[in-house]
């Protein structure tokens, strides 16, 4: 059964803020527990296939009894081989339609966006979703476009024709505004990951995203 794609609050795991793939595992056990509703497996730095291919299994194996799908960035032979839920690619990655023709009808696609040039040629019949950000400078990211800030998220907010979640330096102190544009959610990597408590990082960032609603 296709898990139905919540984006009120999107964990993107990265395995080194996450101390490797048990980090990984116990951050989406706790996460999940506190109120995440879709998880991405990213990296920032070179990751081997074969890390790729053992994280995604690991990850798919949590999330198998829960309501909560999973997606994979870029890496469209990892998501088929653990049959996770989705993948998400960027403007440089393979374009929609061609991760589309790969990975089925069934699977979730998600495309970053930074800008209105790119969201005007968004193929929106084969995107379920999109990402828009960085929102704010974050150093999570190396090669980040520049921070769009509220006002421009707000128009792109306006112009979509998908489901929409934000990312980029997002967390507790600056939700709010960002949540009150409109958009069905937000992404975050280290308002999560990394975080001591995180179950306690969770339910902080859901409470605020509730009463920001
Ligand atoms: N895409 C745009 S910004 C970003 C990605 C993957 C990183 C977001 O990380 P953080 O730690 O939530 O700012
Ligand atoms: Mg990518």
């Amino acid at each position: 059964m296709k898990k139905q794609l919540d984006l009120t609050l999107y964990l993107v795991l990265d395995p080194v803020l996450c101390d490797g793939i048990n980090g990984m595992v116990n951050t989406t056990k706790f996460a999940v527990e506190n109120g995440v509703t879709a998880v991405q497996l990213r990296s920032e730095q070179e990751y081997s296939g074969r890390n790729w291919y053992k994280a995604a299994q690991a990850l798919k194996e949590v999330l198998i009894d829960t309501q909560v799908p999973l997606l994979i960035n870029d890496h469209i032979d990892i998501a088929l081989a653990v049959d996770a839920d989705g993948v998400h690619v960027g403007q440089s990655d393979l374009p929609v339609e061609v991760a589309r023709r790969l990975i089925g009808e069934d699977k979730w696609i998600g495309l970053s966006v930074s800008n209105y040039s790119q969201l005007e040629r968004v193929p929106w019949q084969l995107v379920d979703y999109l990402g828009i950000g960085p929102i704010y400078p974050t150093p999570t990211k190396k090669d980040a476009a520049e921070a769009i800030g509220i006002a421009q998220l707000t128009e792109l907010v306006k112009a979509k024709q998908c489901p929409t979640v934000a990312i980029g330096g997002i967390g507790v102190n600056n939700l709010t505004e960002v949540i009150q544009t409109g958009i069905e959610g937000i992404a975050v990597v280290s308002a999560i990951c990394g975080q001591g408590d995180i179950a306690k990082a969770t339910s902080d960032l859901i409470r605020k995203i509730r009463q920001a609603r």
